[in-house]
């Protein structure tokens, strides 16, 4: 049954192969899933009204296939996405799977590695390429540690640097219209993983010899697992200019990836993330990064992904609603939003230390007692984020 929820590709929703056809695997138990065809995922999120698909070099082409079967997969896979519309806006790279990446791809302490890493990215750089994506996504799992003396964090940095340097000519001497997303992680699978949050992420791309080719690809949980407030996290990528690309899940306070669908975990996170997305002019696709419940059939592997969607629509129709009541519009001055976005000193600084009332005529006093009125503003957002507005 379709409803003003029913998302269209209009809406830019895009899920990961690799979330959908997650088997339920994890640490202590062994798959409740069969494998899912790359085609039927293209089939199925094409009916449910996504926009695309992406994927990890290794999701579309298992490991160690042969050129001959490379090519059979990738054209039945472009024949589904010619067949139902689907696009293919990001792609990635595995370098966290098989063992030789145990110590990461990038900036594994093994040259040779470091090097055969390089190697797998550029090969399905060429691919995404191909399929017309604009992002490609860099999430460094398995780059980290356990322990203090394995990871020289500073040189890692420098082969980080030198790996991104690299990438960026190649796609600059390709001629490609590709840009990179770093997804940073606090842990997991890493004890300790590098670049683990979006402001490390952010502070690391300036070092970079081409900062403009590279951005984040920021995860809800992966900042949640850090204790951060995600949406805050989003709008200093935003700010920067630096939100190529973002993966959608839920998740509930600092524990492992739960990777819940969006819309479950922390909805108030989501509330504010949403509305920040729609009204900052954030023109990326939204994309989905979760699994599944391993507890559910196919069922439910179907169930999520229509929900992930429909779960943004309603969020996306709360915040609306919110923005555009006139109780919150008073409920804004009344927190003095307005003055936020005013210059503190566009007198310039002269003016600034001439000003009297600034400093020695400012009644501090009186100033410290003036309310800031957040709570009734909350409770507004509350009300319409639990449909009683
Ligand atoms: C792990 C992740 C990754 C990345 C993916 C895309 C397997 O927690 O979020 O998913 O998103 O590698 O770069
Ligand atoms: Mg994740
Ligand atoms: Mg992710």
């Amino acid at each position: 049954m379709s409803d003003r929820f029913t998302p269209t590709p209009a809406d830019r929703f895009t899920f990961g192969l690799w979330t959908v056809g997650w088997r339920g695997n994890d640490p202590f138990g062994e798959p409740t899933r069969p494998a899912l065809d790359p085609v039927e995922s293209v089939e199925r999120l094409a009916a449910l009204g996504a926009h695309g698909v992406t994927f990890h070099d290794d999701d579309l082409i298992p490991f160690g296939s042969s050129d001959r079967e490379r090519a059979r997969l990738i054209g039945r896979f472009k024949d589904a996405l010619d067949r139902t519309g689907m696009k293919v806006p990001m792609a990635t790279t595995n370098l966290f799977t098989h063992p030789v990446f145990k110590d990461g791809g990038f900036t594994s302490n093994d040259r040779d590695i470091r090097r055969y890493a390089l190697r797998k990215v550029i090969r399905n750089i060429d691919l995404a390429a191909e399929l017309g994506a604009r992002t490609y996504v860099a999430w460094g799992g398995r780059e980290g540690a356990e322990s203090g003396a394995a990871k020289d964090v500073r040189v890692a940095l420098d082969r980080m640097k030198e790996a991104f340097d690299l990438l960026g000519d190649y796609v600059t001497e390709q001629g490609y219209d590709l840009r990179f997303a770093i997804e940073p992680k606090p842990n997991e699978p890493r004890g300790d993983i590098l670049l683990p949050t979006i402001g490390h992420a952010l502070a690391f791309i300036e070092r970079l010899e081409r900062p403009e080719l590279v951005g984040v690809n920021p995860e809800t949980g992966h900042e949640q697992m850090a204790g951060l407030n995600f949406p805050h996290g989003i709008a200093q990528a935003l700010w920067a200019g630096k939100l190529f690309h973002i993966d959608l899940n839920g998740q509930s306070g600092i524990k492992y990836d739960q990777d819940f669908r969006f819309g479950a975990g922390d909805l108030r996170q989501a509330f504010w993330l949403v509305d920040l997305l729609e009204t900052a002019g954030y023109q990326g696709p939204r994309h989905f990064d979760f699994k599944p419940v391993r507890t559910d059939g196919i069922d439910g592997v179907w169930e999520s992904a229509k929900n992930c969607m429909r779960n943004y629509l309603i969020l996306k129709e709360r915040a609306a609603a919110f923005r555009a009541d006139p109780a919150v519009q008073d409920a804004l001055t009344a927190s003095r939003l307005h003055e936020l976005a005013l210059p503190t000193a566009d007198d310039g600084l002269k003016a600034l230390l001439a000003d009297r009332t600034a400093y020695e005529d400012f009644d501090v006093t009186t100033a410290a007692e003036r309310s800031m009125a957040f709570e009734a503003l909350d409770q507004l957002a509350l009300d319409h984020l639990l449909g009683v507005r």
